[in-house]
């Protein structure tokens, strides 16, 4: 058994348990993942039987004064960034940190809108859809919004750390919450900047987010989930 259990949704649909997985995954530690179906009728017990807030993702980390678990995305993040100060959660500069902390906090907050009408899916693609989302209120406002973000945070953090191709430069936990919206953009057919455009891909050749695709792909559709 791995130091750290991770409970999350399945790979296609949970945007936050992508979340968790990914900041797990920087880390480098081992962990064990227990997965959730959210089609199956048993949803609420099977999530509550793991998660004090009936929500996932949620990560249990072994310790020697017994088990702790820890639910809430931006709560596992600081857990792990403390953890582990070499993964490089956070951006080195303060000035960075707490624009990363900001954005972070701004994507964990808010964005209802898109969040709503935008669902993670990875094993399809809506793009005539996707211009029919973008109609809903509020969707366009998010999206502007969002890009805003990663223009200026590419401008003005993308050299540090000795560069990168990521908000921050290197991967951060920014990136952490950005990359779902990532996916919904693609998925939803959204034209991007060119900025924003090699920002996404970035995001997507990283060999985290061609691990998770490649499963959430293999994953039965959410109709048929198995028993
Ligand atoms: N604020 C939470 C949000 C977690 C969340 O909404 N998770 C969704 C899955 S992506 C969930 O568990 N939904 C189950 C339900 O609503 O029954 C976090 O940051 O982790």
């Amino acid at each position: 058994m791995s130091e750290f259990t991770l409970v999350m949704g399945n790979r296609s649909t949970s945007s936050w348990s992508l979340r968790g997985w990914l900041a797990l995954k920087r880390t480098g530690a081992a962990f064990d993942e227990v997965m959730v179906w959210f089609k199956r009728p048993d949803i609420e017990a099977q999530i509550r039987a793991h998660s004090p807030s009936g929500l996932v993702p949620v990560i249990k980390h072994r310790t020697t004064d017994g088990d702790l678990l820890i639910w809430d995305t931006l709560a596992i993040i600081e857990y792990l960034a403390e953890l582990y100060p070499d993964a490089g959660l956070w951006p080195a500069r303060r000035d960075a940190r707490a624009i990363a902390r900001a954005v972070s906090a701004e994507m964990h907050a808010g964005f209802g809108p898109l969040r709503n009408h935008m669902a993670m899916d990875l094993q399809n693609q809506w793009t005539d859809e996707g211009r029919e989302k973008m109609m809903q209120e509020g969707v366009a406002k998010n999206i502007k919004r969002i890009t805003d973000i990663w223009e200026d945070c590419r401008e003005r953090f993308g050299g540090q750390s000795g560069g990168g191709d990521f908000l921050f430069g290197t991967f951060t936990a920014a990136d952490v919450m950005f990359a779902p919206v990532v996916t919904r953009l693609q998925t939803y057919g959204v034209a991007l900047s060119p900025v924003c455009r090699a920002y996404a891909e970035a995001v997507r050749d990283t060999p985290e987010m061609r691990e998770w695709t490649e499963g959430a792909l293999a994953e039965p559709p959410p109709g048929e989930v198995p028993a």
